[in-house]
């Protein structure tokens, strides 16, 4: 199978996976259950799903890795619906259709992205129940790249650094590798834990989730800075003209497509050190580096 024909049949298990494992619409409150389902069902590239699987499968995928994988997006997909209330970025377009606080509204979209967190470790309990010491593992993991230090703390800062004219490259990093890689991160720990990799596994997953974090923030500033809004579904140009201090801002594009590379080649270092047919990942890490949106 090629690389494209691998990504679909990934992301077609995530989506089936997050349709099926979500509470229905119907499920009372229906309002809130709909506002949850409207905000993760409405497309995105499911990257961190897809890590998941394909990392558990390297090691052998000794237990189902849908569960985590679907816990993963959902919160990524709450960081989402509350970076965009008016609160934060307030922005009205996400993944191409209205922000689930403009298709609903704020209080709804505020609680939605609680349900959709609270649920990620509704799912890790519920389905790895049989597997304790796993379920232990995947809430540890999760709820730390999820928590105050890690993705919350990012955001945290980069919402001090927007009142700044000026954060340092030392503030920047600390955004890109909480707010952006830590989910990376924790996507391929997810997958190396379902698969059953060792403890010197699961530091060579994070090495390589640590350079592929920074270079899809670095890409994504690059897009931002260099994108047309009108070619592109979600807001593009936005960072840029808010004057927010990116790292296109602070180095250049050049420097900045340079960095992006040096990154995903220490991605695909780190992912050289780790057994199974490392094929896919190696082709996910470099069309990171090379997509367009
Ligand atoms: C509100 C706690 C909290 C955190 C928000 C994710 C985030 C933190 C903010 C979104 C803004 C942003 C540009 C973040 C950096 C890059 C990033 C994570 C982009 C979104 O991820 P994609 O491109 O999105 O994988 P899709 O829609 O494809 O899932």
């Amino acid at each position: 199978m090629d690389f494209a024909a691998q990504f679909q049949a990934y992301r077609d298990r995530a989506e089936q996976g997050l349709d099926r494992l979500l509470p229905p619409g119907t499920t009372r409150p229906a309002r809130l259950h709909e506002a949850m389902r409207y905000a993760l069902l409405g497309g995105g590239k499911r990257l961190r799903p897809v890590l998941v699987l394909a990392a558990s499968d390297l090691f052998g995928a000794r237990h189902d890795a849908l569960a985590a994988a679907v816990a993963i997006e959902c919160i990524h997909t709450y960081s989402l619906v509350h970076d965009d209330l008016p609160c934060m970025d307030n922005d009205d377009l996400r993944r191409g259709r209205p922000t689930t606080h403009k298709q609903f509204d704020e209080a709804t979209a505020l609680l939605a992205g609680d349900s959709l967190l609270t649920f990620a470790f509704q799912l890790i309990g519920r389905h790895y129940a049989g597997q304790p010491g796993l379920a232990a593992a995947l809430t540890r993991e999760i709820a730390e790249a999820a928590g105050s230090e890690r993705l919350v703390g990012g955001q945290m800062e980069d919402l001090l650094a927007e009142k700044k004219t000026n954060a340092t490259a030392e503030e920047l990093e600390f955004i890109h590798l909480n707010k952006t890689a830590a989910m990376i991160v924790v996507s391929l720990v997810a997958g190396g834990l379902c698969g059953g990799a060792t403890d010197a596994q699961l530091d060579g997953l994070r090495t390589t989730g640590r350079h592929l974090g920074l270079a899809f923030q670095i890409v994504d500033d690059v897009l931002d800075a260099t994108a047309d809004t009108a070619t592109l579904g979600k807001t593009a140009g936005k960072d840029a003209k808010a004057g927010k201090t990116t790292y296109v801002k602070l180095h250049g594009l050049d420097a900045s497509r340079k960095f992006a590379r040096e990154q995903t080649d220490a991605a695909l270092a780190a992912l050289r050190s780790l057994p199974g047919d490392q094929k896919f990942l190696a082709a996910l890490i470099e069309s990171m580096a090379s997509r367009l949106n």
